[in-house]
């Protein structure tokens, strides 16, 4: 009929679920200089001069930091390409991926 509107009376569960992120963190070693870990943490994870410093003094301190949360394959993408740009440079220093809670 015209102008009639049909109601739905059964529920819709929506499927999709939110992709698990993943944090990265960043491990404190005795060799890699500060400065190296305020560079590396600014040109891969973009953090500001200053989040980098608290991020890199907080590992420093405690052993490690959380640097940033995101999907799976960019955190891994992330931790490997900060990784990597350290060895290049003769640096211990190491970033590890972790699923969130
Ligand atoms: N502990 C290093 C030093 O004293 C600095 C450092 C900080 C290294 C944080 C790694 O994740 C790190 N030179």
């Amino acid at each position: 009929m015209a102008g009639t509107t049909v109601e739905r009376k059964t529920s819709v569960t929506p499927k999709v679920e939110r992709p698990k992120l993943y944090k990265v963190l960043l491990l404190n070693d005795d060799y890699t200089p500060r400065e190296f870990v305020v560079l590396v943490l600014h040109a891969v994870f973009r953090l500001s001069g200053s989040q980098a410093s608290t991020v890199m003094m907080t590992a420093h301190q405690k052993g490690s930091c959380v640097v940033s949360v995101y999907p799976r394959d960019v955190a891994e993408t992330k931790a490997a390409e900060a990784t990597d740009l350290a060895k290049q440079n003769g640096y211990p220093l190491l970033f590890a991926t972790e699923p969130e809670e």
